[in-house]
């Protein structure tokens, strides 16, 4: 194979550098992390008593996903008070203890920011539908078309019209989500002001930053005409179909004011949003240098397994961010999607491909994004229908399984009740465990030198030591199965992430030093570097 000329440097060096530009950052689903008090429901003392965990695995940051009070008509994502803990999760004061014991051992804490709806419980929306005085203006409501129809042909992202009917007062109000998630109308003052207060409230506390969900989402077409297309499940990133929906001019000036409060703040709170856009420079455009820190990296997450294709999911993010002074935020798995050893083809197969996978991710340069059980490598769970809870699913008769198998609670000791996941041997869990969990427990792993967790952790130490891995300027070739994303340091060392997609070994020159590998029988000697299929392995020149 052979190398390319390392080509145009795809980063903006910036006067300074915040602690979350090339962060490693653990996302927690909090329901099935670990449960403390023993209800069967994961909650923040499980989070803090798992920190240790987290430090020695390595990761710089975690992301709670929302901890507020909620009905849980969307696992947490419908808030009815944004300024409080879920009583499931534990209280204000628990919420304090995590930050501080996360802090102590190294750790940053992001929380969770949904400002384009709240739960139907939330007190403006029960005042809006008792038909408070403006109480409707903070929603969209909308009278029907003339033969009774929804206002306009929007459609929720979890099936069927996003209109539903208030009875009581003949009127439509929109969610792009659920029913029971109405979207907020930001442009209205006291929406802006809430959402400010609220971030304030929790950046006060010493929260280390935000992850903002459907950020492309908050402002609407001011007439909320009908889109020239349909949103189509299972569609990755808004394009024109919906150009009504999403991505409107000015919902960049919230994120300009948002940028201006944090930096308010010394300790350099870290923002990163959720723009799930079709066009990568529609999704740039939200991280200018005035606007969030980054914004989630989908592309590899919507990418089909293969050298090339992989080779154009990292070649065109690095390129469009650098255009706009940032990195990307990688993500290749979430608590949304398939896990990647299901989504990669299962079994053996699917576990060696999430493995290099590993590699590649922490090699790029700029944020990674870590989905909790990545690093034990758990497939997607088997949930039984009758305990699954995801609206996707019931919104559509089942016919799309929804994403309840990637938030089955944590195996973390083998041997234990509920694999140590409940500090109650009979606790019901809140979604249950399959047959076979213990097989991925945490405790066991770190026992074991080739495990999905010892590799993790080893590639997070390089990572933090090598000023390489995970932020040296990068460019990309593919040749055949193999990919390499090329590393560099501004003091010129030189190295190499390369994974052979393929399902056949190769060999191939290389006369660099092995760092780290994917796979046992990955070796280098002579100038060759041996690679199985598939694996990969992290290179340093000498
Ligand atoms: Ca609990």
């Amino acid at each position: 194979m052979l190398a390319p000329d390392f080509h145009a440097a795809h980063l903006v060096a910036p006067d300074f550098e915040p602690w979350w530009r090339d962060a490693v950052t653990y996302q927690i689903y909090v329901s099935s992390f670990a449960d403390a008090n023993g209800d069967g429901i994961g909650d923040l003392p499980g989070v803090t008593a798992r920190i240790p965990y987290l430090a020695r695995l390595g990761v710089d940051a975690l992301w709670l996903t929302p901890h507020y009070p909620s009905p849980g008509a969307d696992g947490g994502y419908d808030i009815s008070d944004h300024m409080s803990v879920h009583p499931d999760f534990g209280t204000l004061h628990d919420y304090d203890e995590l930050l501080s014991v996360a802090h102590a051992a190294g750790l940053r804490v992001l929380i969770d920011i949904v400002p384009n709806h709240v739960s139907e419980q939330h007190p403006w929306f029960l005042e809006a539908r008792a038909g408070g005085p403006g109480a409707r203006e903070r929603f969209h409501f909308r009278a029907p078309r003339d033969d009774g129809a929804p206002p306009n042909n929007w459609q929720s992202l979890f099936g069927g019209p996003a209109w539903t009917l208030d009875e009581a007062s003949g009127l439509y109000y929109l969610h792009l989500f659920s029913p029971e998630q109405p979207d907020l109308n930001w442009s209205h003052p006291d929406v802006r002001a809430h959402f400010e207060q609220i971030l304030r409230f929790w950046l006060d506390r010493g929260t280390d930053g935000v992850r903002v969900d459907v950020a492309a989402g908050l402002l609407k077409d001011p007439e909320l005409r009908d889109n020239p297309g349909t949103y189509t499940p299972g569609l990755f990133g808004h394009g024109p179909e919906q150009v009504h929906t999403w991505d409107q001019e000015g919902v960049h000036d919230i994120y300009r004011s948002w940028n201006a409060l944090l930096r308010e703040y010394d300790h350099h709170p870290a923002s990163v949003g959720e723009v799930c856009l079709a066009d990568l420079s529609a999704t740039a455009r939200y991280c200018r240098p005035d606007e969030l820190g980054s914004a989630f990296t989908i592309e590899l997450l919507k990418t089909a397994w293969g050298a090339g294709e992989y080779a154009r999911a990292i070649e065109g993010p690095l390129t469009t961010f650098s255009e706009v002074g940032a990195k990307p935020a990688w993500v290749l798995s979430n608590h949304d999607k398939s896990r990647m050893p299901t989504r990669f083809g299962d079994g053996h197969l699917g576990a060696a491909r999430a493995r290099a996978a590993a590699l590649l991710l922490l090699a790029l340069p700029g944020q990674a994004y870590l989905y909790a059980g990545d690093e034990l490598g758990l497939p997607d769970a088997d949930v039984p229908a009758h305990a699954r809870r995801d609206p996707i699913f019931h919104r559509s008769a089942g016919e799309r399984l929804g994403r309840d198998g990637v938030r089955v609670p944590m195996p973390w000791t083998a041997g234990e009740p509920h694999c140590g996941f409940s500090a109650r041997p009979d606790a019901p869990l809140y979604l249950p465990q399959p047959e076979g969990w213990a097989a991925y427990a945490a405790q066991q792993q770190w026992e074991d030198v080739h495990s999905f967790l010892n590799l993790y952790a080893e590639l997070l130490r390089i990572r933090k030591t090598s000023p390489l891995f995970g932020t040296g300027l990068a460019s990309i070739a593919a040749d055949g199965d193999v990919l390499t994303v090329h590393l560099r340091d501004s003091r010129g060392n030189a190295g190499r992430c390369v994974i052979n997609m393929g399902d056949d070994a190769v060999t191939t020159p290389d006369a660099g030093r092995l760092l780290a590998l994917s796979h046992f029988d990955v070796w280098a000697f002579e100038g060759l570097l041996f690679l199985p299929g598939p694996s990969a392995a992290w290179m340093i020149d000498p």
